[in-house]
């Protein structure tokens, strides 16, 4: 049968890096190496980098079978837009809507009349049962995953089927940039997270060998997708060694860790070292203190970050990472923030909004307080209930927080000192990507966006908590 896969392109960017980390559609190159296995025939348009109109799409590729994939909850909106668009072209397409969110909150998009199916979880088994069943005539249901898949069965992904729109995949200056997964999920739970929710608190590995097999297809900027990297000591040794061997060394990779995983094993960091020119890694710093951690459910307290800054330091390893930043938070937090950020150098760190995502038990907790609904908002960067500060407060220490990280041009780094990183043609964009990240830093650019439904604009001076 013909499939058509599609990554849907996302209402809008308000806040965040969004525009300048554009990774490829993974989960779709999985899943389209699958249905090829089975002897479908393949094609993913990302509709991101697309010029073509989907109507436009829809005419050259003729597919029975259209698969949207949904991995934000922010991409909702955009999912049941594109259902909607290929219903209207012709009804008898039969439209599967799956991916992260998807999974995680299907409520966002059951009611919608023009997705026939939902995919709860991984794609690979899922999408190949339901187009065999359409191709028998038989009414596939939704198809409900119960148990989660054995990697070592799933085949590589199909990486040619998004070489069109490989070149502007990109994280801020690096560019292209490839995506590669060597494992799925993590076996901590943290409050705020929606992996282990739909992975059900575990971490499966692929063959080490199809890990290598990958590495060797991506480009030379390499995005590390892994919800938790080096998670099992031995396999990453492992793993090291053997992409060691192939010879294929990185200009820039970057991977997702923990503080205390990194403080405990320096020797597996010093084993992956080799393999990258530059070599960041993204922390959940989370929260500057130990009490908050514990409230957040991260599983450690803030008395190892000294130790796993000064070994990925020593190592040469770029550090970078994120802070939540709590809606209850008092002026003394932020305080008590900086100093941190101060104390242990952190400048290459960003600030989300403690977010209840869909989905999550934390969600299904706090629901009743939340005033808003709409699920563009759910982008970490919008408040969803009032803070206990006054709401502007909130944001200009919100925004007083950004200030003091390396995006700042009014800080210690200057665009000519940006600048100077980057090839003269790439100048343009990087002018770009800072000018925009300055909003991050104006408390009247977030007061402009945050309006309660009940109670309308919050953004009058001195408005207090309720
Ligand atoms: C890569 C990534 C990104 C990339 C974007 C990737 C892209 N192409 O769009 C970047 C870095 C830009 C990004 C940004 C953000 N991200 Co993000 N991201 C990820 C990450 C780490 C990996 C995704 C991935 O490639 N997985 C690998 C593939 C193989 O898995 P998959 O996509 O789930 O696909 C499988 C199944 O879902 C299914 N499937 C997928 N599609 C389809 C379609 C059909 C038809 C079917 C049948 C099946 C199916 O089959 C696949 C194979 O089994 C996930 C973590 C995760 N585990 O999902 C977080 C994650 C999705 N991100 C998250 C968040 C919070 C964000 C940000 C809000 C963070 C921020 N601080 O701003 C922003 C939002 C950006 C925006 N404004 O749009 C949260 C999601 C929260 C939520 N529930 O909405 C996650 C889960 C991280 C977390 N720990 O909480 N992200």
């Amino acid at each position: 049968m013909k499939i058509l896969l599609i990554k849907p392109k996302p209402d809008s960017f308000q806040f965040g890096l969004a525009p300048f980390f554009q990774t490829e559609p993974l989960g779709l190159q999985y899943i389209a190496a699958s249905l090829e296995q089975a002897g479908h025939t393949v094609e993913i348009r990302d509709m991101r980098f697309e010029r073509l109109p989907l109507y436009k799409i829809l005419q050259k590729s003729s597919p029975a079978v259209v698969g949207i994939t949904c991995l934000h909850i922010l991409d909702a909106t955009a999912v049941l837009r594109a259902a909607e668009a290929v219903k209207a072209y012709d009804p008898s397409i039969f439209v599967l809507a799956g991916g992260h969110a998807a999974s995680a909150y299907p409520e966002a998009l059951r009611e919608s009349p023009h997705i026939d199916s939902i995919c709860i979880g991984e794609g690979e088994e899922a999408i190949t049962t339901t187009v065999d069943a359409l191709k028998k005539g038989y009414d596939p249901h939704n198809p409900k995953n119960t148990a989660l898949l054995n990697l070592a069965h799933v085949p590589v992904p199909n990486r040619k089927l998004v070489s069109r729109y490989q070149k502007n995949y990109c994280c801020l200056n690096f560019m292209p940039v490839s995506t590669l997964e060597t494992s799925r999920g993590c076996v901590y739970r943290c409050k705020f997270c929606s992996v282990w929710q739909v992975y059900k608190g575990t971490t499966r590995f692929h063959r080490l060998e199809d890990v290598r097999t990958d590495y060797e297809a991506t480009g030379a900027n390499l995005f590390i997708i892994d919800d938790l990297f080096w998670s099992d000591e031995e396999k990453s040794h492992e793993l090291a060694k053997m992409l060691l061997k192939s010879k294929e060394r990185k200009n820039w990779i970057l991977t997702q860790s923990r503080l205390d995983l990194v403080a405990n094993d320096p020797h597996l960091l010093e084993a992956w070292r080799p393999l990258a020119k530059y070599f960041d890694i993204f922390f959940g710093f989370e929260a500057a203190t130990s009490e908050r951690l514990k409230d957040l459910n991260k599983g450690c307290g803030v008395d190892v970050v000294s130790e796993a800054l000064k070994i990925a330091r020593r190592l040469g390893f770029g550090v970078t990472g994120n802070f939540i930043i709590d809606p209850d938070f008092e002026e003394s937090d932020f305080r008590t923030l900086w100093a941190f950020l101060e104390e242990h150098q952190l400048r290459r760190v960003g600030f989300t909004i403690l977010t209840p995502l869909p989905g999550t038990k934390y969600f299904d907790r706090v629901k009743d307080e939340l005033l808003v609904f709409d699920l563009a908002r759910y982008d970490l960067h919008h408040l969803l209930k009032r803070p206990k500060l006054p709401v502007k407060k909130f944001f200009e220490l919100y925004c007083e927080s950004w200030r003091r990280s390396v995006l700042n041009l009014k800080g210690q780094k200057k665009w000519w000192h940006w600048a100077k990183e980057v090839s003269p043609q790439k100048i343009p964009r990087l002018a770009r990507i800072l000018y925009r990240t300055q909003k991050l830093m104006d408390p009247n650019a977030y007061l402009s966006e945050n309006v309660l439904p009940d109670t309308g604009c919050m953004q009058a001076t001195g408005e207090g908590a309720m």
